[in-house]
């Protein structure tokens, strides 16, 4: 059902008000309320509102603009986009607006996990289904109906796979490598699996891990953060980036420091490893062997999302988690493919 029956005083009240809505059932000029042709036309579209975390990297712009043409009026939807500059708190306020407009199904993509419950609550009571995107929260369940993304801790262990069978393949020994560890933001789902990924790789093959930081999935930042750890070691070989624009920063800071982010450890190029796979930079450096390796981060979300509210609308039970499939990107001869959990996943060779 769209917009919830309210009677038409209140629905032409609403609309005659000034309101700021991300995106109205249709544009209008500032300050020109909205009209709608009939109120038949807007109760025809299912409202969403979706609280998108920020614009920080190539990943989240393909995220968002998966999101944005998969709830458009030709699906029979209105989509009411906010974006949260990575800030909670713009997070928290989209959603209260659109408990306040009372739409139809909120899509919410965490900034991070903790923070959740007090507007989860009151979402859960004005009777609006709350669909989680790509991140998690630690709510207890019953708070959403479901959640849609990636297996962030498989993606880790499939990269520490792919550098243990590079390693080897190099003839090289576990403590031969010393490694920086470039993060995400901290405390969302991404940073903690692929942090907890590499922290229990390093504990059973011996890696050392010589310093770990936020670089808060940007590029500018991914620069800065390895800027300061080349200053203070002289013997780092590999480089785990969180997310492509922090590698693609990071490949900066390699080569302004005069050295080099190359696919031969043996040869004293330094390792840049990495997790998305979206930005046409980061597949064109992996293409030139400066980033080793990526292990695929599908943004692709709006379809899957889509497809889990129609069948929330027609009363069907949908899994609380649903994951998206995700390959291992290289274009190093050294590894062909890696197993995870006795499950073997061929590496995408992106050398064309
Ligand atoms: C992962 C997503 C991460 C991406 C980053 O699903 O949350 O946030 O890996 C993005 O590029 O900024």
């Amino acid at each position: 059902m769209g917009f919830k029956k309210k009677n038409l005083f209140t629905v032409l009240t609403l609309i005659a008000m000034p309101v700021m809505l991300g995106s109205c059932v249709s544009d209008t000029a500032a300050g020109t309320p909205a009209v709608l042709d009939s109120e038949e036309e807007a109760s025809d579209l299912i409202t969403i509102g979706f609280s998108q975390l920020g614009a920080e990297s190539d990943w989240r712009s393909a995220n968002t603009q998966s999101m944005l043409e998969s709830f458009t009026e030709e699906y029979g939807y209105n989509m009411i986009y906010e974006n949260g500059q990575q800030k909670q708190s713009l997070q928290m306020t989209a959603l209260r607006s659109f408990i306040q407009q009372d739409v139809d199904y909120i899509a919410l993509a965490p900034v991070t996990e903790s923070g959740w419950d007090g507007v989860l609550e009151e979402a859960k009571e004005a009777g609006i289904p709350v669909i989680l995107v790509d991140r998690r929260v630690d709510s207890d369940k019953s708070l959403y109906s479901c959640w849609l993304g990636s297996d962030f801790e498989l993606e880790s262990r499939k990269l520490c796979e792919w550098l243990d069978s590079y390693t080897q393949a190099k003839g090289l020994a576990p403590s031969d490598l010393n490694i920086i560890h470039i993060q995400g933001n901290t405390g969302s789902t991404a940073q903690i699996g692929r942090t907890r990924g590499l922290a229990n790789a390093a504990r059973e093959k011996g890696w050392k891990i010589l310093g770990q930081m936020s670089a808060d999935f940007t590029q500018t930042k991914g620069r800065e953060v390895t800027a300061s750890f080349l200053r203070r070691y002289d013997n780092i070989n590999v480089v785990y980036c969180e997310n492509d624009n922090e590698a693609i920063g990071a490949i900066e800071a390699i080569e302004a420091a005069g050295l080099c982010a190359g696919p031969d450890i043996n040869n004293g190029d330094i390792l840049v490893l990495s997790f998305d796979g979206t930005a046409e930079g980061a597949l064109e450096l992996a293409r030139e062997g400066k980033i080793a390796a990526i292990a695929e981060c599908n943004p692709l979300h709006g379809p899957k999302v889509r497809a889990l509210i129609e069948e929330l609308r027609a009363g069907k039970e949908v899994s609380k988690f649903n994951y998206v499939d995700e390959r291992i990107f290289s274009s190093l001869p050294e590894v062909s493919s890696v197993t995870v959990d006795g499950i073997s996943y061929p590496i995408e060779n992106i050398d064309n």
